[in-house]
C-alpha cells in the first residue's frame, strides 16, 4: 500500500479554542482542511512515532471519514498502532482513559461536543496528549502556527479497513485493533463505585430517567445502568446514537433538556433525572422536583465522595473554573483541603490532578469529574449520584437541603448573547476591563465592591501563565458577577454572563433562582452595560 506525499496550502483558521477546533461540517470539508490540520498535530508532536494512538469520536456525521483519514495518515506517519471504537464511538471521557490505560502518545478525538451535528451543523476534532488529557495552550499554538506554513501531507493510500469489526487489522507497519467502546470504561466504573448498593436500590424501587440524547453514551448508559445495574430498559431515554443526533441539541441543561425539568416537576416523577451531551462528557442532574445546578452538584458530590469506594482514600483538593459559583470552596473549607480556581476549559485542571494535588473538580458548564480520567465524565456523574442516593437512602431534594443548611446556597444563572459581531462582543469586554479600577468601594443595593479585575492563573505546578481568562465583579462572599467571550461557537462572538448570590438565611434558602438572581441581574446591566452597549434587550439563553 504505498505511502504519498500531496500538496496543500494553508488555511489559516485552525486556532484550537477552549476544547480543540471547533467549525462548521462545510469547513472541514474543504480539500484538505482535515489533512492539514491532522498532519500539523504529527509534525509537531513527534513523539507519536513509534507509539500508540487512540481514534474515536461522538458518532456525528463526519465522524466516519474523518476517522478514516486519521487512520491512514497515522500510518504514513510513523504512529505503531492505532486503537479506535468500534463503528468510530468513543465517548470523550473513555477516550481518555483508554490513552491512559493503553500508555498511549495521544488520541484524536473527532467531537464538538454538545454542538448540533448533521451536514449543516458542527464537527470539530480535540488532541489529547500522553497522560489523557487535552493538549496543553502552547502546544496547541504551535501547532497552530505549524498549520499556517504546511505545504504537504502523508497519507497511505488504498485502506480496506472494516471499522466495525472488532480485532486487529494491520494497514502498513501499523496495527489497528478495532475495539468496544464500552468495555474498559464500565470496567473503570465498577472500581469507582459501589455496584452491589446501586443494584439494591434499583431492585428497592429507585426510579431514574437518563436522557442520552441520541449521542454517545447511549451504548455506555445500555450496558451500564440497564445490563449492570439492573436499571429497566424504559429508564433510557434517545439511547440510539444517529449522526445528527436526531436533529436535537444535546447540550443537557435547562433548555435543551427541558423536558427533564418538566418531567421531574410531574407526575410519576423519578427519583433521578440525567442527561448527557453529544460526546458523552456533560451532565444534568436533577430530582423529585428539583434542579441541582452544575456547581451545586460538584460540591455536594465532594462534601459526599467519602461515601463511594474509590475515593476513601480521602481527597487531594478541589477544583473549579473561575466562573463556576463558589460552593465548592466552602466544603473545601470544612474539609480543609485546597481548592484551585482555574480558567475555563478542563485542560486546566490536567497538571493538578497529574501532581497528586486535586481528587474532583467541576465548570457550571455543566462538567463534573475526577482524577479517574483527564476529561470531565458525565456517565460519572450519574453513578455517582445514584451512589450517593443508594448509600444515603435520602433523596435528591433532601440532599441538597441538608447542603444548603449547612454550608449557605449559591444561587447561579449564566445568561448567554450569542451571534454577538466581534466588535460589540469586544467593546462590551473593554468598557468593564476600563470601569474595573474604579469599582471596588462601590455599593450596589445591599452588596459592596470588595474586587473587580481580570482574572488570570499562574499554573501551580508548570509555572505557566494564561490572562484575559475573564473579568469578575465581586461583592465579598455574598456575591459576584462575571462576564467572559465564549471559546466554543462557531458563529459571531458569544458573551456569558454569570450571576452568583450566596445566601445563609433559613428563610432564604428555598427561594428560587430567578427571584434570588434578579436584583444582582439589574446591578449587572448597570455596571456591565450589554444591553446599552450592544443594543440587545435580553440574553438569548438563560442556564
Ligand atoms: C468546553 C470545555 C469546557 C468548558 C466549555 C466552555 O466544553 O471542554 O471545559 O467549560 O467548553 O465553553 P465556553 O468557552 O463556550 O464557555 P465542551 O463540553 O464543549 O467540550
Amino acid at each position: 500500500m504505498p505511502i504519498r506525499e500531496l500538496q496543500t496550502k494553508p488555511y489559516n483558521d485552525q486556532k484550537s479554542g477552549t476544547a480543540g477546533l471547533r467549525k462548521k461540517v462545510a469547513v472541514f470539508q474543504q480539500p484538505h482542511y482535515l489533512e492539514n490540520f491532522l498532519q500539523s498535530v504529527f509534525d509537531v508532536e513527534t513523539s507519536l512515532r513509534g507509539k500508540t494512538l487512540i481514534i474515536g469520536g461522538d458518532g456525528r456525521y463526519y465522524n466516519r471519514e474523518a476517522i478514516y483519514t486519521a487512520i491512514a495518515m497515522a500510518a504514513a506517519n510513523g504512529v505503531a498502532k492505532v486503537v479506535v471504537g468500534q463503528g468510530g464511538l468513543l465517548s470523550t471521557p473513555a477516550a481518555s482513559h483508554l490513552i491512559r490505560l493503553r500508555q498511549a502518545g495521544g488520541g484524536f478525538l473527532f467531537t464538538a461536543s454538545h454542538n448540533p451535528a448533521g451536514p449543516d451543523g458542527d464537527f470539530g476534532i480535540k488532541f489529547n496528549v500522553a497522560g489523557g488529557g487535552q493538549a496543553p495552550e502552547g502546544l496547541t499554538t504551535r501547532i497552530y502556527e505549524h498549520s499556517k506554513t504546511i505545504q504537504r501531507y502523508r497519507v497511505a493510500e488504498g485502506m480496506n479497513l472494516d471499522l466495525d469489526r472488532r480485532g486487529v487489522q494491520k494497514l502498513e507497519e501499523m496495527e489497528i485493533e478495532v475495539v468496544d467502546c464500552v468495555e474498559d470504561y464500565a470496567a473503570l466504573m465498577q472500581s469507582l463505585f459501589d455496584f452491589d448498593r446501586i443494584r439494591d436500590w434499583f431492585r428497592k424501587g429507585g426510579t431514574l430517567r437518563f436522557d442520552a440524547m441520541h449521542a454517545v453514551t447511549g451504548p455506555y448508559a445500555q450496558r451500564i445502568l440497564v445490563e449492570q445495574l439492573g436499571a429497566p430498559g424504559s429508564a433510557l431515554m434517545n439511547a440510539c446514537p444517529l449522526e445528527d443526533f436526531g436533529g436535537g441539541h444535546p447540550d443537557p441543561n435547562l433548555i435543551y433538556a427541558r423536558h427533564l425539568v418538566e418531567l421531574v416537576n410531574g407526575a410519576g416523577a423519578p427519583d433521578l433525572a440525567a442527561a448527557s451531551d453529544g460526546d458523552g462528557d456533560r451532565n444534568m442532574i436533577l430530582g423529585r422536583g428539583i434542579f441541582i445546578s452544575p456547581g451545586d452538584s460538584l460540591a455536594m458530590l465532594a462534601a459526599h465522595l467519602d461515601k463511594l469506594p474509590g475515593y476513601r482514600g480521602g481527597l487531594k483538593g478541589l477544583a473549579r473554573s473561575m466562573p463556576t459559583c463558589r460552593a465548592v470552596d466552602q466544603v473545601a473549607k470544612a474539609l480543609r483541603v485546597e481548592c484551585h480556581e482555574t480558567p475555563t476549559g478542563w485542560k486546566f485542571f490536567a497538571n493538578l490532578f497529574d501532581a497528586g494535588r486535586l481528587t474532583l473538580c467541576g465548570e457550571e458548564s455543566f462538567g463534573t469529574s475526577s482524577s479517574h480520567t483527564r476529561e470531565k465524565d458525565g456517565l460519572w456523574a450519574v453513578l455517582a449520584w445514584l451512589n450517593v442516593l443508594a448509600h444515603t437512602g435520602l433523596s435528591v431534594r433532601q440532599i441538597a437541603q441538608e447542603h444548603w443548611r449547612r454550608f449557605g446556597r449559591h444561587y447561579f444563572a449564566r445568561h448567554d448573547y450569542e451571534g454577538l459581531s466581534a466588535a460589540a462582543a469586544a467593546s462590551v469586554m473593554q468598557a468593564l476591563a476600563e470601569a474595573c479600577p474604579q469599582l471596588p468601594g462601590k455599593r450596589y443595593g445591599e452588596w459592596s465592591v470588595t474586587q473587580a479585575d481580570e482574572f488570570g492563573y499562574r499554573d501551580p505546578v508548570d509555572g505557566s501563565l494564561a490572562v484575559g481568562q475573564g473579568l469578575s465583579v465581586v461583592f465579598g462572599d455574598a456575591a459576584r458577577i462575571v462576564l467572559r467571550q465564549s471559546g466554543t461557537g462557531t458563529e459571531g462572538a458569544t458573551l456569558r454572563l454569570y450571576l452568583e448570590r450566596c445566601e445563609k438565611l433559613e428563610t432564604a434558602l428555598d427561594w428560587d433562582a430567578n427571584t434570588a438572581l434578579a436584583p444582582l441581574a439589574q446591578i449587572a446591566e448597570r455596571i456591565v452595560r450589554i444591553g446599552e452597549l450592544t443594543g440587545r434587550k435580553a440574553p438569548n439563553l438563560i442556564t
